[in-house]
Order: structure tokens, then sequence, then C-alpha cells
């Protein structure tokens, strides 16, 4: 089955998951429906929840031991890792500023969240006694939760993904300090794992289909009760979500990246755009910027006059680490789902979210889907119901078409910069096909 078709699969599963929600609350089939439909969506959100941490640890190691050539490209490189880890700051912020601003979470109906809230009554309290002994604790207790004092326990616990994340960088970092010939076996072990993990991904994105099915046909008839019209609020609530992470991808693609190419990269916007074109297309259809980084390459170096010794370093780094897309979706999503759970996160709780939608997107692979795998990360660390997945599951392949053209976007702003900075930037020849 190819993405294309697994793509249109997963639209048809949330299209008749909504259909078969409002038809069973019409008919009186909830108990069925919640019985029989909904604990396959349970077992599809628990597949994602088990293939976050061993991703996150592998996808770290794997990206970061990589860089092993840096010590060659070492200026390039400490570069590209800086201003790839500015745009998604920038991304993620923005993210935070409009989630904020326009509050899609508290467009659901008083008393829809008041049941949430009641679900969730046990987390809500479980934060508030955790926020009183960090309280207790001072100020930089957000600092020593970062490292962890044994690692198979925050491997196990599922909250502590910050230290999972912090515990991959350093070991990554270890492997390009110790002798080469020490570290290749371990690098090859962990790529080796790192391969079959993305094909458990792969396998968990094939029954997407029918976890998407079975989670919109659960929420509905959770939503409506015996009452269909409640289901329109659900969709009419998904949709502003929708429209406030649409916003910010928008803005990065068409405001932040063109000002940083026309001012760094000393390219005309429209050359911009219809240099990135083709690239930008098969981001859309394919979700992903593993698939679209030959294209990517292909187009910077020719239509934006980007040399080959830099789109041979920066574009593949990029697809691995930089996606800023992701990181604006995740921190929309998460801030979205803490809304309607009627969570209130504090400023440090919105850092807190920066700091891990940030490195979450580091870990995220580049394929299909990847980045709602990766948000459960951005939800455990803030503490927010990871069944709150279930809301924003149902729109999330046609917003991951979206995120996966920012992503790819965002990598070929910054290797235009970076080859501006090093003089491999010839003046792109404008170019009239699209
Ligand atoms: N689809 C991923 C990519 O290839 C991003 C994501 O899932 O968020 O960039």
């Amino acid at each position: 089955m190819n993405k294309l078709a697994l793509h249109w699969l997963i639209l048809i599963g949330m299209a008749l998951g909504i259909l078969w929600g409002m038809f069973a609350s019409s008919v009186g089939l909830v108990e069925f429906t919640t019985d029989w439909i909904r604990p396959f969506g349970t077992i599809f959100i628990n597949l994602l929840k088990l293939i976050a941490v061993p991703l996150v640890l592998v996808s770290l190691v794997t990206g970061v031991s990589s860089l092993s050539d840096i010590s060659k490209l070492s200026r390039i490189g400490s570069k590209t890792v800086g201003v790839y880890l500015s745009t998604t700051v920038i991304a993620v912020v923005l993210g935070l500023l409009l989630v904020n601003v326009f509050q899609p979470g508290n467009a659901f109906s008083a008393e829809k969240r008041e049941e949430f809230k009641k679900q969730f009554a046990a987390t809500t309290t479980q934060r508030s006694s955790d926020a009183a002994t960090v309280k207790q604790q001072g100020p930089l207790q957000p600092l020593i939760d970062i490292v962890p004092s044994n690692i198979f326990g925050a491997l196990t616990d599922n909250g502590r993904m910050l230290q999972i994340i912090f515990f991959a960088l350093l070991f990554g970092i270890a492997l390009i300090l110790i002798a080469p010939e020490k570290a290749a076996p371990v690098i090859s072990f962990f790529d080796g794992v790192n391969l079959a993990i993305l094909k458990v991904v792969d396998i968990i994105m094939k029954m997407a289909p029918y976890g998407v099915f079975a989670l919109l046909a659960g929420l509905v008839v959770e939503f409506a009760g015996d009452d269909p019209a409640s289901a329109i609020e659900l969709l009419l609530v998904l949709g502003y979500y929708c429209i406030v992470v649409l916003i910010g991808l928008a803005f990065m693609v068409f405001v932040t990246y063109p000002i940083l190419a026309t001012t760094i990269g000393k390219i005309k916007y429209g050359d911009f755009f219809k240099g990135l074109f083709p690239a930008q297309m098969l981001a859309f259809s394919t979700s992903s910027s593993a698939a679209t980084l030959p294209v990517t390459m292909e187009r910077c170096e020719k239509n934006l006059g980007i040399s080959r010794e830099i789109t041979s370093f920066v574009l593949p780094l990029g697809a691995t680490i930089n996606m800023d897309g992701t990181s604006l979706y995740q921190a929309v999503a998460a801030v979205f789902i803490a809304q309607a759970y009627g969570i209130d996160l504090t400023l440090g709780d919105q850092i807190g979210i920066v700091l891990t939608a940030t490195l979450a997107s580091i870990g995220t692979a580049a394929v299909p889907g990847a980045g709602v795998v990766m948000l459960v990360i951005v939800l455990q660390q803030a503490g927010i119901p990871i069944e709150g997945i279930a809301l924003i599951l149902a729109p999330d392949r046609i917003l991951d078409m979206c995120r996966t053209v920012v992503n790819i976007t965002g990598d070929a702003t910054v290797s235009m910069m970076v080859a501006r900075t090093e003089g491999e930037l010839q003046t792109p020849v404008p170019t009239n096909e699209v």
C-alpha cells in the first residue's frame, strides 16, 4: 500500500468514523459503539504511546551520532544546527501565541468542557499535587527534572520524556567523541534499531485508517451521546483548531521563510516559491520529508543556486532534525487539548512546551504521521492527558500534509542562509518552469 493510498484511506476512515458516530448516536447504538468499536481506537492510541519512547531514544542517538562528520564541517555544522534550532523555536513560539490568542480549545461548550474535566479529574488532581510539590522544591526544579538519576526509570515512567531526550543527546555526543572504530558498532546497532522502529511506525500507520475510524466513532458517540447535534459542535471546534494550525503554518511559509530567503539569501520572493514549488507539492502529497528530500536537494541546487557541498550536508540533516511545521503543530495541539480539558497551563508549562516541542521535532522521523507520535512526548511532559490525542487525530492527516510542506521549506531556507554566509550561493537562475 503506497503512502498516497494510505493517505486517502485515513481520510476515508476519518469520514466513516464521524458518519458512524452520528448514525449510532441517532439510532441508539451508542453502547455498541463504545463497547465494540471504540476499544480499537484505544489500541491505536496505545500503539502510538508504545513506539514514542523507543523512537525518541533511537532517532536522537542516531541523528546526533550521524553528525560525527561535524568535526570536518564544524563551522558549517554548528551554524546549521544553530539556525535550525532558532527557526524551530520561532515556529513553536508562533504556535503558542496563536493558540493562546484564538483559544480553540475553549470553543467547546461549557458543559462539554466540564465533562472532559471530570473525565480527567484524576490527571488534573495529579497535576495540581505535582505543581504543589514543585512549588515546595523551588524555581530550578524544572532544570533538575531534565537530568535523570536513572535512565531505566525514565524509560519506563512515561512522563519523563525530557530526561530520555537529555540522555539520548548526551549519549549521541559521546559516540562522536570516542574512537570511531569503537563507536562504529554501536552506531550501526542504533541505525539498525532506528530502521526497525521506523518500520514499526510504518506498520502502525497502516492501521491508522481503522484506528482513526474507531477513535472518531467512539469520540462522536461519546461527545454526541444521544444528541447528534453536539457532534456538529465537535466538528466545528476541530475545524477552528485546524484553522489556527494552518494560520501558523501559512505564516511560516509565506512570511517568515521568504523574509529570511530574500534578506539573507538575496532571492526574489517569486523566484523562491517558483524554485521550491515542486518539492512543496511532493511534500504535501507524500507527507514525508524523507521521500521529498531528493527533490528538495535538486530544486535547491538547480533553482536556488545553493552548492552541492551545502545541500548534501544541510538538507539531509534538516530532514532529520528540523521540522518547524511539526513543532508549531505540536505546540498548538498540546495547548488545544489542555484548553479542552480545562487545564490552565502556566507560563512555565508553556516554556516547557517550547523546549519539549523543539526537542521532540528533532526526534520526529521524516515519515507520515510521525509528528502525532511525538506529540505524546509533549503531552506527557506537560502532564496533559494523552487520550486528548483522540480529539486531534481526525484532521491530523490533512495537517500532516501541510506541516511537511513547512518542514521542507524551512530546510531549504536554512540551507540558503548557510550557503550565503559560506559564499556558496550562486545567483539563482530565475526559473519560468514551476
Ligand atoms: N510527516 C512528517 C515529515 O515527513 C512530519 C510530521 O509527521 O509532523 O516531515
